[in-house]
């Protein structure tokens, strides 16, 4: 499988790691404590195209392919992954919109990413999370339009967004075939902003309610038909999940590397730790289980970009296998740190609770291997 990226693509990868490891990096520990992104990085976000990173050519994108969105992903992640969730949120926001929106609908959205704008995907719900057929926001017909009354939560890019692809119940007596899907101006009459989570990790991503009362969308803004939100949903959860597998990666890489340096320098009983076998085991199964999920991850693209049949089990074992690995190798890469790792002085701890929120948005792990199991005993 050729995983190979034309020079342009590279280029796009080399710029998300130098403002990972030059802008984001540098300032990562003071905004995971104070859960405040500067107008500067945001703008360094912007005008660098990591917030517009699915935008097609003919939208004014970059037209990157998939593969090359996750290695975008993987680098900006190894920089701070709340920042890289930011820019992944816009991504999994557009999706949808490509997918089902008609050519006015694409444009308004892209129009508005490229512009600068922000964008949340809103399908969640308090009683819709993994069950997310039970959605019970409610979308009634009126004329020319909709009346959409509900609540949305723990939504990415919530408070920053000015575009949310909303789900929304046209059917009264709710059910996966009454999901449809909306595109919604965030300053629009009867939207606001509920309560902003305080969160363990991914702590520079602002995540939120969204509250909808009798906020009138137009027809113009129902994307696709009525009850297609469903299958809408499930085909954007198997573009994205690929690139929370990359997300995953790059907090795995970066937890590896500030391991190694730290055993290379740290001495005790008169020598490097990294010299003691014990270390030496924790950073190889470190090491070995970061390139067998970077492999899964990057395949999974490349069978979405060839429409494979398993394309959407690689998706979800890519998204399961890298975020639980993620989980060990920073866990690990405290352990390799010691006392130090443990503190919020350094990055050890930073990556461990980065990695927890890996294994649960864009869908449990519990799902992802219920999705994987379904297809292995179909
Ligand atoms: N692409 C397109 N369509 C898909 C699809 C995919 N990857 N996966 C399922 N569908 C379609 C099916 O084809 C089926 O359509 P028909 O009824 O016309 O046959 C429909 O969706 C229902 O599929 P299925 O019966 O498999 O759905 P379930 O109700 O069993 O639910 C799970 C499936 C549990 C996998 C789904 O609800 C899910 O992914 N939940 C997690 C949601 C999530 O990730 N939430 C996180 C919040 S968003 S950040």
């Amino acid at each position: 499988m050729d995983f190979s990226l034309t020079p342009k693509q590279r280029e796009v990868v080399e710029l998300a790691r130098a403002i990972a490891q030059e802008e984001i990096k540098v300032a990562s520990l003071i905004i995971d404590k104070n859960g405040i992104v500067p107008d500067s990085l945001m703008n360094i976000l912007k005008q660098s195209g990591m917030t517009q990173l699915a935008i097609p050519k003919e939208y004014g994108g970059a037209g990157l392919d998939i593969l090359t969105v996750a290695m975008v992903a993987e680098q900006l992640a190894m920089g701070c992954a709340g920042i890289a969730t930011i820019c992944a949120a816009n991504a999994l926001a557009t999706f949808p919109v490509l997918q089902a929106g008609n050519e006015e609908q694409k444009n308004i959205w892209c129009n508005c990413l490229n512009e600068g704008g922000m964008a949340a995907f809103a399908l969640t719900e308090p009683g819709a999370g993994s069950d997310a057929g039970a959605v019970s926001c409610q979308a009634k017909k009126v004329d020319d339009g909709y009346l959409i009354s509900g609540n949305k939560s723990f939504i990415t890019n919530g408070p920053i967004a000015d575009k949310i692809a909303l789900f929304a119940n046209t059917r009264q007596e709710g059910g996966i075939r009454g999901l449809t899907l909306f595109m919604v101006d965030a300053k629009a009459k009867g939207v606001s902003i509920g309560k902003k989570e305080d969160k363990m990790g991914i702590r520079a991503s602002s995540t939120s309610e969204i509250i909808f009362e009798d906020c009138f969308v137009p027809d113009s803004q129902r994307i696709g038909r009525e009850g297609r939100g469903f299958k809408i949903a499930m085909q954007t959860l198997q573009t994205s999940r690929p690139v929370v597998g990359a997300l995953s990666v790059g907090i795995a890489q970066a937890a590896l590397d500030e391991a190694v340096a730290y055993s290379q320098q740290r001495k005790q009983f008169g020598a490097k730790v990294s010299s003691f076998q014990m270390v030496q085991e924790m950073i190889a199964n470190m090491a070995m289980k970061i390139e067998a999920a970077r492999g899964l991850v990057y395949r999974a693209c490349v069978m979405q970009m060839n429409n494979d049949p398993q394309a959407a089990m690689f998706s979800a074992m890519s998204k399961c296998y890298a975020s639980d690995i993620a989980m060990e190798v920073t866990t690990d890469a405290v352990q390799v740190m010691g006392g130090v790792g443990y503190t919020r002085d350094f990055f050890g701890e930073k990556y461990m609770r980065d990695a927890k929120i890996m294994q649960l948005y864009e869908g449990t792990n519990q799902i992802q291997r219920l999705v994987i199991a379904n297809e292995v005993l179909h």
